[in-house]
């Protein structure tokens, strides 16, 4: 397969990282240690964005993390259609960089 690229490459505005994997793979727990990595380093503020659909206890288990972390996360009770969700993600996330610091 070649060498593989592992470095985060956060552009200037909103990155969007997305989290594929097989069920328990651990895709939540890296979501929390890439966020507390990207909080840690500075400048960029993370926001987890709970868009599984197929388990209803990952919103509450995304929001125990963010807790844990002290990082937004953004999640719709209700909403059955991840797609719909993506642009109000992207203004929440542009509410909190101005935010301010
Ligand atoms: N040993 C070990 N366990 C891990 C690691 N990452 C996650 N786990 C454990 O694996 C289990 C599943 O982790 P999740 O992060 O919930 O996995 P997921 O892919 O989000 O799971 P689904 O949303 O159900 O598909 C949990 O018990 C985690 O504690 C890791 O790097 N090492
Ligand atoms: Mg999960």
């Amino acid at each position: 397969m070649g060498p593989v690229d592992h470095s985060l490459h956060l552009k200037p505005g909103t990155t969007v990282l997305m989290l594929c994997g097989l069920q328990g793979s651990g895709k939540t727990t890296t979501c929390g240690k890439l966020g507390r990595m990207i909080k840690e380093r500075g400048g960029v503020k993370p926001m987890l964005v709970a868009a599984d659909l197929q388990r209803p206890a990952a919103i509450q288990q995304l929001h125990v993390l963010g807790d844990q972390l002290g990082i937004p996360v953004y999640s719709e009770p209700g909403r059955d259609e991840s797609r719909a969700r993506l642009p109000e993600c992207r203004e929440e996330g542009r509410g909190l960089k101005e935010s301010g610091p």
